[in-house]
């Protein structure tokens, strides 16, 4: 039943181009947000709604996993943010009638948006083997059967169970404590696609894999590189942290093939000034070349280290290992390469190294722009080694930030959500749970893939997401979903995974962070961590969208008594009734958790610790913080080819689409756009409005097509081209993966630009 993924809404798509933004935010923002909120939950819920969002007693946004500050204004969201909740808050309803009226195959044909525009979903649902559209079960037949197929299999390594990353802390570590007592550590999650790269660096490099700065040493810096990010779009309360920096004197480089509105300009919609001009924000923008940063990073640090007084010879002395190996390999770093592989001029490089030695606090953040291609984990490497050079980590104004990008992702891999769990989480899980923990690593996502593809994996099981089209190499994804004897998504919204499934699946609807819930023990909160490592509550208000869902947590305590039965000592009925029980747990298993509940009470929350801020101690194999020196690369483009990055536009939510329009960069009413620089396109002979396939081209010789893309003229940088994900994800080769961290190079793939016989 091999359907062809969907391209693209056939009526709905028809791209209209007018000149890219130069500012982000301001009262069209605000009217965007009230309009999309209003169409989703009319006017009176979504004031109410909109005005709980990252309130101290209100609901944590299901946006993204920027932090909140102390002192918060009324209104604290933002326009992506309000969206995010409108999706959730809808009152728009995908019920039993709608999947008599939509077989499954119906559903393959659909697109993404308009999958999600259909609402929330409201009965577990059942897709029997054989039959052609899901039905209606108890939630008692839908454990059975989930426990049936798993039970049957030879081991439970034939089963994979992924994570998306809004689920709540609580839920995650009663999951990962699920899967790890039925016996495997196939935990993949979207992290795997996502920051998995800044991990594997820093955990080698400073010890921790996460961030070392707070809200405040961000407003206290006097330099602010944002590399690889796009915040104006992706983490809009970021603006607000920029343009506070820049009053205290800051300021910005922004580093990126694309200038970004929100990086350009801000308008604040909180403040007076906002609602005219707004704040500038870049100083010096470095338009570099897709994969040019490790290049970029290394030269710097070479011209650092030339310079008389530059380093911090004191904090290399006593913090730091590795200092003489890796100065050997950047004195090497050279010019005329370094300018090819970023295509930025020479006196760019040296305004910026400037602003490098002027500053004494120097704070980096970065995204997916650095995380995903081949060479992600050496890239981030290095922005390491350019932070040790001047003593910026461990100090206040100054570190490293990688801005996290699902809500509560960081706070799932905290928990235990990760398929290479060290011993520590082991054995302390086995001390307080009294079982065996499995040891053996587990499967990542790309790794998952090829287990269902090879059959050895059968049952795929989802605590959120949307895994099929988030996955690369859609055609092969979902060709091994398809294999499977069981797929399993709980879920909120409808999504393209619900429709690529395997011999029989199973959709469990469940409450979102925006809604009340209501267990034994009365009214639950639960707890989520943001990407500086701050935890603090969050309290749905909303009534659920319907009677017959269950929490996340439920559900796994009830799964888990289904499949686990008397074997399991680990009171799930307790910790379903009563969410603090969970945190008591959390509290004895996760360090930094002590005393989680009395601590989880305070308004606002508690900041986890963070051995290399807190005290500059670095947990790494030495003992020291670690320099690096591998050898810098870059991706190569053959002749007449162009190197494609996939990105989000501005009305998206990952796989989630809100709706057709990319405002800042002056795309309306479509998706199928592909942005060239106007001089590429001119020797490749393609007009603005044409249209063309994206063939991506890669090692292994398949031939990845995505067809008919109206052609943009836009300023990116040369030889790189930008077009949205999803949609693209079918160019991405699955084993075209970044080195060490396994993430999907999906910033940087080979294509080909082809006359399409569409559009
Ligand atoms: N509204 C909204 N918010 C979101 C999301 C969403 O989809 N919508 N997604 C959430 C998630 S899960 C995440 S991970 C984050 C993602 O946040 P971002 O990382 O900002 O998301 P992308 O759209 O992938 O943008 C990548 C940025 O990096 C730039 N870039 C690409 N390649 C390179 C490169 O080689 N070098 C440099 N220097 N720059 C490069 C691109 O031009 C773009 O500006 O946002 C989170 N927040
Ligand atoms: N080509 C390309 N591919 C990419 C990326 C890219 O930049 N380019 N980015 C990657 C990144 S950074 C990420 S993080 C992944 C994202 O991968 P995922 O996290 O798997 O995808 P989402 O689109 O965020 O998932 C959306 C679905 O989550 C469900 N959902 C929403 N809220 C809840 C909730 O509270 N509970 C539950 N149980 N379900 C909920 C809804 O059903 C919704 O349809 O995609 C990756 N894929
Ligand atoms: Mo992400």
């Amino acid at each position: 039943m091999a359907s062809k993924p969907p391209q693209g809404d056939p009526v709905q798509d028809a791209p209209e181009v007018a000149e890219p933004r130069h500012a982000a935010a301001g009262l069209p923002a605000i009217g965007h947000s009230l309009r999309m909120a209003q169409q989703q939950m009319g006017v009176r819920r979504a004031a109410l709604t909109l005005l709980r969002v990252n309130q101290k007693d209100g609901f944590d946004c299901p946006g993204c996993a920027w932090p909140e500050p102390g002192r918060r204004h009324t209104a604290e969201f933002c326009e992506n943010g309000a969206k995010a909740v409108a999706e959730e808050a809808t009152l728009r309803r995908v019920t039993p009638d709608f999947f008599a009226a939509h077989p499954v195959a119906d559903l393959a044909t659909r697109s993404g948006y308009w999958l999600g525009q259909q609402g929330r979903l409201t009965h577990p649902m059942y897709l029997a083997e054989g039959a052609d559209r899901y039905e209606p079960v108890s939630w008692e037949q839908a454990f059975d059967i989930v426990a049936e197929e798993l039970t049957a299999l030879d081991s439970p390594d034939e089963a994979v169970f992924y994570t998306s990353g809004r689920t709540s802390n609580e839920a995650a570590f009663l999951y990962q404590l699920f899967v790890r007592e039925f016996g495997t550590n196939n935990l993949p999650d979207c992290s795997n696609m996502c920051h998995e790269s800044s991990g594997s660096a820093l955990t080698e490099t400073l010890g921790v894999g996460k961030g070392s700065v707070l809200l405040d040493d961000l407003h206290q810096a006097d330099l602010i590189i944002v590399a690889g990010q796009n915040p104006g779009t992706n983490h809009p309360r970021m603006l607000s942290a920029l343009e506070k920096a820049k009053a205290g004197g800051a300021r910005i480089i922004t580093v990126n093939p694309l200038p970004e509105a929100g990086l350009e300009r801000f308008k604040n919609p909180q403040t007076p000034k906002g609602l005219t001009r707004g704040a500038a924000l870049t100083d010096l923008f470095l338009q570099i070349r897709l994969g040019g940063d490790q290049a970029l990073f290394r030269l710097l640090n070479k011209l650092i280290i030339e310079t008389d007084g530059a380093v911090d010879e004191e904090f290399v002395g006593t913090y730091t290992h590795g200092y003489e190996e890796f100065a050997a390999a950047a004195r090497t770093a050279d010019w005329d390469e370094t300018l090819a592989a970023t295509g930025l001029e020479r006196s760019a490089i040296e305004r910026a190294l400037r602003m490098v030695l002027e500053s004494r606090r120097t704070v980096v953040c970065w995204a997916m722009g650095l995380t995903q291609h081949k060479h992600a984990v050496p890239t981030i490497r290095e922005v390491v080694n350019f932070l040790l050079l001047r003593g910026n980590v461990g100090r206040p104004g100054a570190g490293v930030c990688p801005v996290r990008g699902h809500s509560n992702v960081q706070g799932d891999r905290t928990m235990g959500i990760f398929e290479r769990p060290g011993a520590d989480l082991l054995d302390a899980l086995e001390r307080e749970f009294g079982f065996a923990p499995p040891r053996e690593h587990g499967y990542d996502v790309v790794r998952a893939i090829r287990a269902l593809r090879d059959g050895a994996a059968k049952v795929f099981f989802a605590m959120g997401g949307n895994f099929v089209s988030a996955s690369p190499d859609t055609e092969v994804t979902e060709a091994a979903m398809r294999r499977a004897r069981l797929t399993v998504h709980v879920s909120t919204k409808l999504n393209r995974s619900h429709a690529v499934t395997g011999a029989r699946a199973l959709i469990l609807p469940t409450l979102g962070r925006t809604e009340r819930d209501l267990q034994g023990s009365g009214e639950q909160f639960v707890t989520v961590e943001d990407s500086m490592g701050m935890v603090h509550a969050s309290r749905g208000r909303l009534d659920p969208a319907s009677a017959h869902l269950l929490s996340e947590p439920a559900i796994v305590c009830r799964l888990a008594r289904r499949v686990l039965g008397h074997e399991s000592r680990t009171p799930w009925e307790e910790f379903e009734k009563d969410y603090a029980t969970i945190r008591d747990r959390i509290g004895r298993v996760i360090p930094g958790f002590e005393d989680f509940n009395a601590r989880v009470a305070v308004p606002g929350g508690f900041a986890l610790p963070h051995a290399p801020r807190d005290e500059r101690r670095f947990p790494t194999a030495t003992g020291r913080a670690n320099f690096t020196a591998a050898p810098v690369e870059h991706p190569h483009l053959p002749e007449g080819r162009l190197l494609l990055q996939t990105l989000r536009s501005h009305d998206q939510y990952n796989t989630t689409i809100y709706g057709l329009d990319d405002r800042y960069r002056g795309i309306r009413n479509g998706r199928r756009v592909v942005l060239v620089n106007p001089a590429d396109a001119a020797a490749l002979g393609l007009s603005d409005g044409s249209y063309t396939d994206l063939v991506s081209e890669w090692e292994d010789g398949v031939e990845r097509r995505a067809p008919g893309f109206r052609v943009v003229h836009y300023p990116t940088a040369r030889g790189c081209a930008a077009a949205y994900y999803p949609e693209t994800n079918v160019l991405v080769p699955l084993d075209a993966t970044a080195d060490t961290s396994n993430t999907p190079a999906s910033k940087s793939v080979v294509v080909r630009l082809e006359r399409s016989a569409l559009g």
